[in-house]
């Protein structure tokens, strides 16, 4: 999947691993104001938006198993789709979010792996958790759960049931973390021929909330974005911006890259 950023874009937000829960509403609430005000042409959410994302039919739920968190969720995305270029990435949270949803926010829903052209530089959008190879015991449960045949069995529970699944999943996962030490990280190998294989100059990804910039080889380079949790202490949430500034940064075309506080993000003009 590819993208071409239309000639007028001259700023790119990417965000990634809000985990957005109704028991984090100072998350939620920091995300709704950027997304109400950021000065970006368009927004890349690169997975994990949502901590839980059983089926788009939460959204019209008549049973009353869901909060209403998700709708005010989709609200905020809604209001941000008319403003700007929204496009939205699944994780390994919320890999089930689907066409209904992105219908009734406005949003593109994006495959991952997907490249976008933005200037003359091809970016390699990824939400990261396919090329930590390291991570053993997730790599079968994720072929598992993105298989078509075990959506469509798990889509068709009753809603509450699937609300308890995804609770005893995320309970396990959290257990299987706690016996890890060490966290797996983005295999260099895979990303490299990753980059290679979609001729991507530059990866973007989220997953491993370890943000950093990993040169990989002489031109290529790998940048993870922030987990957003702001009731940590210190708080995190962060924006990675591409602002396109001609003549000013090296050749034309190319992008400058700024780490971004999400106020900051919402002050800042474009080529600030
Ligand atoms: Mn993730």
């Amino acid at each position: 999947m590819e993208l071409h950023a239309p000639p007028h874009w001259r700023c790119v937000d990417f965000i990634s691993d809000l985990h957005l829960h109704a028991n984090e509403p100072l998350t939620f609430q920091a995300w709704g104001e950027y997304l109400q005000r950021t000065t970006a042409d368009a927004l890349f959410i690169l997975g994990d938006l949502f901590e839980i994302w059983v089926g788009d039919d939460v959204l019209a739920d008549p049973s009353g198993a869901s909060t209403g968190f998700e709708q005010q969720c989709a609200q905020v995305l809604r209001a941000a789709a008319d403003r700007t270029n929204l496009y939205i990435m699944a994780g390994n949270r919320d890999f089930l979010m689907g066409p209904a949803l992105m219908q009734a926010c406005g949003c593109t829903l994006l495959e991952d792996p997907c490249v976008l052209e933005f200037g003359s530089q091809r970016w390699l959008l990824t939400h990261g958790d396919a090329l930590c190879l390291d991570d053993k015991a997730y790599m079968p449960f994720r072929a598992l759960v993105r298989s078509a045949q075990w959506q469509r069995d798990f889509l068709e529970k009753p809603l509450h049931e699937r609300l308890t699944l995804a609770l005893q999943m995320r309970a396990q996962s959290e257990a299987r973390k706690q016996g890890n030490t060490v966290y797996a990280d983005v295999d260099t190998v895979a990303a490299q021929s990753c980059l290679e294989t979609l001729r991507a100059d530059h990866m973007i990804h989220g997953h491993t909330h370890r943000p950093a910039r990993h040169p990989l080889g002489v031109q290529h380079d790998r940048w993870v974005l922030s987990d957003w949790d702001l009731s940590a202490q210190p708080p995190r949430a962060e924006v990675l911006r591409l602002s396109l500034v001609p003549g000013e940064h090296g050749p034309a075309g190319k992008a400058r890259v700024q780490r971004l506080s999400p106020a900051n993000a919402i002050a800042a003009k474009p080529a600030d």
